[in-house]
């Protein structure tokens, strides 16, 4: 029988006080792994500890920045401490700059390479050599559609998740003979807060232009949920993908697929 239980398992899902972290977080635990989370600040993490509480799950919560090695490795520790050694790990904190590019100052763009993409470097270091111990290991890097698209105003984020995308398939390449499959889930557009201001309504009440620009874009006609990156990765964390390693699951209610509306 194909198998997605996620029972015994413990699972480092980063930057996951709310938002998508926290959406696949839940759906891990629901599918029976142990849940280790971190996010910066003390305050951010026990707002999820509450919020993991209400839904009757036991996470284990610790204040993290994943851009800092030290306290990396500390959080490993930590984990491997509370809960055992680490099976699963997402690379999900992530953060956003929209600014065009000639007016980005280079620390900027450095801020957000160094949390969208040195983060998971740092973060997959420090977990791959227990994975490699004990015989094998997930790995989720959340990507994006500017893991294969531009647009205005996001250069470092696209940069950033271009990059997402290739250390995916090099951990891939690197590790898959230790049994690690790393791979990615490249969302479409999610309603976070991350996207909060690209959905704000206008003085006059009606619908952000950008807003509506995505829901005419994507052929599911709607934004996607934090619920729906769920399914998808409890299939790439469980043994049900043990064969899949390096591939990016787009999970965009068709966007990548579609050439965009024809004019009327
Ligand atoms: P979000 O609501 O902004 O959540 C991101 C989380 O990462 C926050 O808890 C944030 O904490 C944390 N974080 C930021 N910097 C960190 C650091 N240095 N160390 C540890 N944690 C840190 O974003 P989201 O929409 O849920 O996005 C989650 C991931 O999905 C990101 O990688 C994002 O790029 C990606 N993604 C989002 C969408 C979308 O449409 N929403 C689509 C594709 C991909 P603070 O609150 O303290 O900053
Ligand atoms: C933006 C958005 C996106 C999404 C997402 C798309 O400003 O274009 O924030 O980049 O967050 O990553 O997949």
């Amino acid at each position: 029988m194909v198998n997605f239980s996620l029972e015994g398992k413990v699972a480092l899902v980063t930057g996951a006080s709310y938002g998508i972290g926290f959406a696949l977080a839940t759906a891990f635990a629901e599918a029976g792994a142990k849940i280790a989370f971190n996010d910066i600040k003390q305050e951010l993490v026990d707002k999820g500890l509450a919020a993991y509480k209400e839904k009757g799950i036991d996470a284990k919560g610790y204040v993290c920045d994943v851009t800092k090695e030290d306290q990396v490795q500390a959080l490993v520790a930590n984990i491997e401490k509370d809960l055992g050694p680490i099976n699963i790990l997402v690379n999900n904190a992530g953060i956003i700059k929209r600014i065009p590019m000639i007016e980005m100052k280079a620390e900027e763009f450095r801020q957000v390479i160094d949390i969208d993409l040195n983060g998971p470097f740092i973060v997959s270091k420090a977990v791959i050599p227990s994975m490699i111990k004990n015989g094998g290991g997930k790995i989720i890097n959340i990507c994006s559609m500017m893991s294969e698209l531009g647009r205005e105003t996001v250069s470092a984020y696209a940069a950033a998740k271009g990059g997402l995308k290739m250390l995916t398939k090099n951990i891939a390449s690197e590790y898959g003979e230790y049994n690690i499959q790393c791979n990615g889930i490249g969302p479409g557009y999610i309603a976070t807060p991350q996207t909060a201001p690209l959905r704000e309504r206008q003085a006059d009440g009606s619908r952000h232009p950008f807003d509506a620009f995505i829901v005419a874009k994507t052929p599911a006609a709607r934004w996607g949920n934090a619920e729906d990156l769920q399914g998808p990765a409890v299939f790439l964390a469980s043994s049900a993908s043990d064969f899949v390693n390096g591939h990016i699951l787009y999970v965009d209610g068709g966007i990548l697929a579609y050439i965009g509306k024809q004019p009327q």
